[in-house]
């Protein structure tokens, strides 16, 4: 398991890192999304053989959030 802390701009409220959480945490690979509204930050944990860093990122994108 990989783990890794993404910074993410454009969330509004507690609502929007709960979306990006149920969203990260059901793709396929990733075991654990845990993401903080007011810390602005993301902390993903994932199988290396089947996601990666440029995947939750985009999936992040897709929601209309910015993460690096
Ligand atoms: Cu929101």
């Amino acid at each position: 398991m990989e783990k890794i802390t993404l910074h993410i701009e454009g969330m509004h409220c507690g609502a929007c890192a709960v979306g990006i959480q149920m969203l990260t945490s059901q793709m396929d690979g990733v075991s654990s999304a845990t993401v903080n509204y007011e810390g602005k930050e993301g902390v993903f944990e994932f199988d290396p053989a089947k996601t990666n860093k440029e995947a939750i990122i985009k999936s992040i994108a897709e929601l209309g959030y910015t993460a690096s």
